[in-house]
């Protein structure tokens, strides 16, 4: 399956909600009513666009339709998609990442990290790099089996502590183990937390502290799995782990199952930080590069605004 493709499947749901069914909004019409852009900003709200985001984006729609002279379906989707492609292209990056590479994965308890940490394996492997896994969630035994079946499905390397060990000990081991075999991308699943447990986002901040003495000067990502389905309480999660570690990105897990994908809208917006991979599905090539241009063409579908 294309890209592309994958795109608009996983976001099928968002789309079917947002703007499947842009020719019941417009209705004949050749100009933008104001019950029309009420409309539209419910829908995006609905979408879990955020009530703020959504707001700008009517408000720039509305501004760009004016000089239409006879507008339709598929112009207004194309000036919705203009408007949230120039707000998600603001906090976008290349998905480029330095050799050697850190990569940390946080989140809440069963947002996708271990998942994620086992498809980016994958992906990094298959890109050429030696990957290795490290298995930093010490709190339940079965997190670490979890993780070396991802690492016998990836074929990448893991590194593992005694059950109990403290998680930061064995991001140390496996950093330095990792460095000296050569590894080039090292990937740290974590435990779930919740953001406002104070001795566990210490635990956090502990881990990062000691990432970087075990491999100084080595680029550390640090990005947040988050759960599509959880809603605008995912902006409370994001903000706390921002503030705590200093994210660099994020990745949005079950964009498939959900209707609400427009939260990755309201995150990059409110926030400000890139959208790195989006989790589509469980198996190891479920996850796609984040890339704004195919969001917004798989969010507002242009074919399903043609029938009017
Ligand atoms: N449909 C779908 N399911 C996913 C996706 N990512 C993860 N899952 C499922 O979500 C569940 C939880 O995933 P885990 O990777 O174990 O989550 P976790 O964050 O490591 O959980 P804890 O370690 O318990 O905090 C599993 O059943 C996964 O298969 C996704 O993108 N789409
Ligand atoms: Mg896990």
């Amino acid at each position: 399956m294309g890209l592309f493709d994958k795109f608009k499947n996983g976001l099928f749901k968002t789309a079917q909600q947002l703007a499947g069914n842009l020719e019941t909004l417009l209705t004949g019409a050749t100009q933008l009513s104001n019950a029309t852009i009420d409309e539209l900003e419910e829908r995006l709200v609905k979408a879990d666009v955020g009530t703020a985001t959504a707001a700008a984006i009517v408000k720039e729609v509305k501004e760009s339709v004016k000089n239409e002279p006879a507008l339709d379906n598929v112009i207004l989707a194309n000036h919705l998609r203009k408007s949230v492609l120039g707000k998600l292209s603001k906090v976008h990056v290349a998905a480029n990442l330095p050799h050697p590479v850190i990569i940390l994965l946080v989140g809440v308890n069963g947002a996708g990290k271990t998942t994620t940490a086992g498809k980016l394996a994958a992906r990094f492997s298959s890109e050429g790099r030696k990957v290795l896994l490290a298995a930093a969630d010490t709190f339940r035994a079965a997190a670490e089996e979890q993780l070396t079946e991802w690492a016998g499905r990836a074929k990448v390397e893991i590194v593992r502590g005694a059950h109990g060990a403290a998680p930061s000990a064995v991001v140390f081991d496996a950093l330095k183990s990792g460095l000296s075999h050569g590894s080039d991308c090292m990937v740290v699943d974590t435990a779930g937390r919740l953001h406002n447990r104070l001795n566990l986002m210490e635990e956090l901040k502990k881990i990062v502290r000691v990432a970087e003495k075990a491999a100084p000067g080595i680029a550390q990502e640090k990005w947040l799995v988050l759960d599509a389905n959880t809603g605008q309480n995912a902006m409370n999660q994001a903000k706390e782990f921002h503030k705590e570690v200093g994210l660099t990105g994020l990745i949005l897990t079950k964009i498939d199952g959900t209707a609400k994908g427009g939260i990755v809208v309201a995150l990059a917006v409110e926030l400000g930080l890139p959208v790195r991979y989006l989790g589509v599905g469980e198996q190891v090539d479920d996850l796609i590069p984040f890339d704004p241009q195919m969001f917004v063409e798989a969010l507002v579908p242009i074919t399903a605004a043609h029938s009017s």
